[in-house]
């Protein structure tokens, strides 16, 4: 029983320490944004983060997605196999502004890109458009730097008003509701990227006008 006990507290101690430090990876990446955001002000003359929003996962949530991966409720599990314990959306303005993003956030040295995904060139099945990046970061502690996992997902406002509102309707229904709403969410995802599409190409349009005018001055 007091052997029981003590392991209890061992795995309560380590969740606690993971959590610390995957809200440590949080606070690492939040900072670096907005210092990158700093820089593309300066460069571009306009800032292309609309917003920030962060989470650290649920122990439901985590528990679920090692089930229905197949793996078995530990942290060891956890810290290997799900990635997104530590999520950050960054939520840009203009398609274009995701992957400048995305490339200035794998120049930064003390990242490490471990994988990407592009669901806006490859949208999901749902309609999910996104671009997805995990990275590395390494969290400062007294111990030592502790590399840890943070997910990127970056996207347009456009983009993320169709995904949050699919979550709240479809995504967590896990497959199971009726197929006019997959399809009529699908149809909007359709929609919401050719609205990205029109809204880039109005910025770009105004742009060159700004420049020709500049040139006339
Ligand atoms: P929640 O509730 O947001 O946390 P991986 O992370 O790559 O190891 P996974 O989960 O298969 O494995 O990756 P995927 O498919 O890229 O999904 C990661 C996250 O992207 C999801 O996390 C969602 O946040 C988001 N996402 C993916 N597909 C969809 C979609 O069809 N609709 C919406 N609204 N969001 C989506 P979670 O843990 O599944 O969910």
């Amino acid at each position: 029983m007091a052997e029981q006990g003590a392991e209890v507290r061992g795995s309560v101690y380590d969740w606690q320490n993971l959590m610390f430090l995957y809200n440590a990876a949080i606070k690492e990446v939040r900072t670096k944004l907005d210092i990158m955001s700093d820089e593309f002000q300066f460069i571009y003359q306009y800032n292309p983060i609309e917003y920030v929003k962060s989470r650290l996962k649920t122990a439901e949530s985590i528990v679920g997605k090692l089930e229905r991966n197949g793996y078995e409720s530990t942290i060891e599990n956890m810290v290997e196999h799900v990635n997104d314990i530590a999520g950050v959306r960054v939520v840009c303005s203009f398609t274009s502004d995701i992957y400048r993003l995305a490339e200035m956030i794998a120049k930064q040295r003390e990242f490490t890109i471990l994988d990407t995904k592009d669901y806006i060139k490859h949208p999901k099945k749902s309609g999910y458009r996104s671009f997805h990046m995990h990275i590395q970061v390494p969290v400062q502690t007294t111990k030592g730097a502790v590399p840890t996992k943070v997910e990127l997902q970056i996207r347009t406002i456009a983009m993320d008003f169709w995904a949050s509102l699919e979550h709240k309707i479809y995504y967590k229904f896990e497959g199971e509701a009726p197929d006019y709403i997959s399809e009529d969410l699908q149809s909007c995802a359709k929609i919401v990227a050719n609205l990205d599409e029109k809204m880039l190409s109005l910025n770009e349009a105004i742009m060159e006008l700004e420049a020709q005018r500049k040139k006339e001055k």
